[in-house]
């Protein structure tokens, strides 16, 4: 054999045997590694704190290790105190408020992992600043949400005849905030607090009545009037992709369940409902007490009037430093800050306790990474500038002893034609009176033009489109794809540009940079053959678009401000009153706040349309008692006109600043 063959040639070396795989193998023993127990950088504390009435709310609380004489960052969620205080290891910590309600927001829970040994790491990128500047930072439920006691009432008004429950945000703020600088020895007494949206609507609830301790707060994109132009309603057209949130907020005490809709694609599944009222019915809200409350109330009465925050916290004594915050394409709370701030800001008389910052983001985007918004990318962070740079210095000024004043800026806007932050003395810098510069009227012709001439006489009297409730326009591009959500009203318009439901005005190209600084006031003199109808009315910047020119953003329409107004509430917010067939009414409301620069080469643009489906629900187009629950026979289609004659000349005033 070759094995013998290979006996006979016997090699000198020992290490040749023959086989490389010995006959046993016995592994050397090792001793386990035993990983040494982590050490926190900070102690977490979970408390059941009791209100006036009994009541315990469930807070967490993260004190970092040593910590003395520190001061308090409070936030008071109704999103799960426990996850957002766990941020980085959950996903409804990471859900940030206001991200996700309408898509469909990922079920919270706590993961398995164990706490992070380091602070920073537990919590989530916001915090990272609370963090490095040694904060307590602490999250509490709201009573009747996850591990509160107590019932839970939606955005609860104050304490009255709409709030029957004997307690609310401001006096469970006033309870929490007392019972933490009692109770709490490693602080210094002094708590800020801060929050987006919901979490924003306790800040500004707090307000109300601070408790002494409560020295600065930051309301971020707070909810602030459902009704007028945040989340649910703006000017009394109903959001009715906000009827999941209804869902996942009230049906149980913790996460409620996403009812899965028909379709993907929600245009489809909206339109074959019909109404709002029967979409809310199929996903099951007769049975939620809120949505009913919704239902019986589509008018501005006395529910929503007692609780718009922006008048009432306005009326009180400014006495606590407030940074009102906000995006200027905020898709969900757009209303609330800037109107709170304009309110309040006639008792601000040194400049120095009422601020505005408006960033160029999405709602609650201040929660996260600002480089890009929809088409932009921005000069670096634009939120973590904020963050770190505004944030901090204005609440270590007020909660830190011995801390240097900060240099804050009364207001700080993000300039979205030059893509710089203004930092300015006071806002608006242009309006209709005591602004500095006057707004200016645009003029909206028959011809499809847009210029600052009025009516000049002769030609059409009206431009007009025919409105169909059976056919209305997507607010976005039919992609079914929810992700788009977050960036909608940076949505280029070119995707509804000349479809004949529309109305398109635009001007020559601005030949010098053209600011606009401001709110532009929309006043329509609009017709209608129904009874009653929606008007949205866009700004657009038209990009310019010469195939020799670069292609980036050519000839892009992008909306600097839009808006929808429920025409039968023209005359009256709280009595609506239907409209007169043909005959033309003024229609006047405010678009959101801009500060822009029309380029050289770029034009204005504005478009007039009345449906924007499905983020509003339809105008039937027929004035009947409740849009909700409107019958299949009053959708109807009507001839809509835009007027532009002598006494009638539609416009939208511009906040120009020369
Ligand atoms: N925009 C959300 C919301 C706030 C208040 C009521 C309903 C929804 C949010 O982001 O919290």
């Amino acid at each position: 054999s070759s094995l013998s063959g290979f006996a006979q040639n016997k090699p000198a070396d020992p290490t040749i045997v023959g086989n490389d795989i010995p006959s046993s193998f016995t592994p050397p023993r090792r001793i386990p590694y035993k990983a040494p127990a982590p050490v926190f950088d900070y102690e977490k504390r979970v408390l059941m704190i009791p209100m006036r009435d009994g009541t315990k709310l469930y807070t967490v609380v993260m004190i970092p290790k040593g910590a003395k004489n520190a001061p308090i960052v409070l936030t008071r969620t109704c999103y799960n105190a426990a996850a957002r205080a766990a941020a980085h290891r959950t996903t409804a910590g990471n859900a940030l408020p206001g991200v996700a309600p309408v898509a469909g927001r990922s079920a919270p829970g706590v993961a398995a992992q164990a706490d992070s040994p380091h602070l920073i790491d537990e919590l989530g990128l916001p915090d990272e600043v609370f963090v490095k500047d040694g904060y307590i930072r602490i999250y509490q439920d709201v009573r009747g949400k996850y591990g509160s006691e107590g019932v839970y009432l939606m955005t609860p008004p104050p304490v009255g005849p709409y709030n029957p429950s004997g307690a609310d945000d401001t006096t469970d703020a006033w309870d929490t905030i007392d019972w933490l600088v009692k109770n709490l020895p490693e602080t210094n007494g002094r708590v800020g607090m801060i929050g987006s949206s919901y979490e924003g609507f306790t800040v500004v609830m707090a307000l109300l009545n601070p408790h002494p301790a409560l020295k600065a707060a930051i309301p971020e994109s707070p909810m602030v009037d459902g009704w007028m132009g945040d989340d649910w309603f703006h000017y009394g057209a109903f959001r009715q992709r906000m009827l999941d949130y209804f869902v996942s907020q009230t049906a149980v005490r913790g996460a409620g369940p996403h009812v899965p809709h028909d379709h993907h694609d929600d245009y489809a599944n909206f339109l074959e409902a019909g109404s709002a009222g029967n979409f809310a019915r199929s996903l099951g809200e007769d049975q939620l007490p809120y949505w009913k409350t919704v239902e019986a109330h589509p008018a501005y009465d006395g529910f929503w009037q007692s609780q718009a925050l922006d008048k009432l916290v306005s009326a009180k004594p400014l006495t606590v430093p407030t940074m009102w915050l906000q995006g200027l394409w905020d898709q969900e709370d757009m209303y609330g800050a800037n109107h709170a701030y304009t309110l309040w800001e006639a008792k601000d008389t040194n400049n120095d306790k009422n601020f505005l910052v408006m960033g160029p983001w999405f709602h609650s985007q201040i929660n996260r990474e600002g480089h890009v918004m929809g088409p932009f990318t921005w000069d670096g962070d634009t939120t973590e500038y904020v963050r770190e740079e505004i944030f901090m210095p204005f609440f270590n000024q007020y909660l830190v002893e011995g801390a240097p004043k900060a240099n804050t800026p009364p207001v700080l806007i993000y300039n979205t034609g030059e893509n710089r932050w203004d930092k300015l003395p006071k806002w608006p810098l242009s309006c209709d009176k005591g602004c500095g510069s006057t707004s200016r009227p645009l003029y909206l012709h028959a011809d499809g033009k847009l210029s600052y001439e009025t009516h000049t006489g002769g030609g059409a009297k009206f431009a007009e489109y025919v409105s169909d409730p059976a056919k209305p326009i997507p607010f976005l591009p039919r992609t079914g794809d929810v992700g788009t959500w977050q960036t909608w009203l940076v949505q280029d318009q070119r995707f509804v540009d000349n479809r004949p439901d529309v109305l398109t005005y635009v001007s020559e190209p601005v030949t010098t940079a053209t600011r606009v600084s401001g709110v532009p006031e929309v006043n329509l003199y609009a017709s209608t053959s129904g009874t009653d109808s929606d008007w949205i009315v866009k700004v657009i910047d038209v990009y310019p678009d010469d195939a020799t020119g670069p292609t980036t953003m050519a000839g892009y329409e992008l909306p600097i401000a839009l808006d929808i107004f429920r025409g039968r509430y023209r005359k009256s917010f709280e009595y609506p009153e239907a409209m007169k067939p043909n005959e033309p009414e003024l229609v006047k409301f405010d678009l959101p706040n801009v500060n822009h620069v029309f380029q050289p080469g770029h034009r204005i643009m504005v478009q007039v349309q009345s449906t924007l489906f499905p983020l509003y629900d339809r105008n039937p187009q027929t004035f009947v008692p409740n849009i909700f629950d409107a019958k299949p026979a009053d959708y109807q289609k009507a001839t809509q006109r835009i007027w532009d004659m002598p006494g009638k000349a539609s416009f939208i005033n511009l906040p120009i600043v020369p």
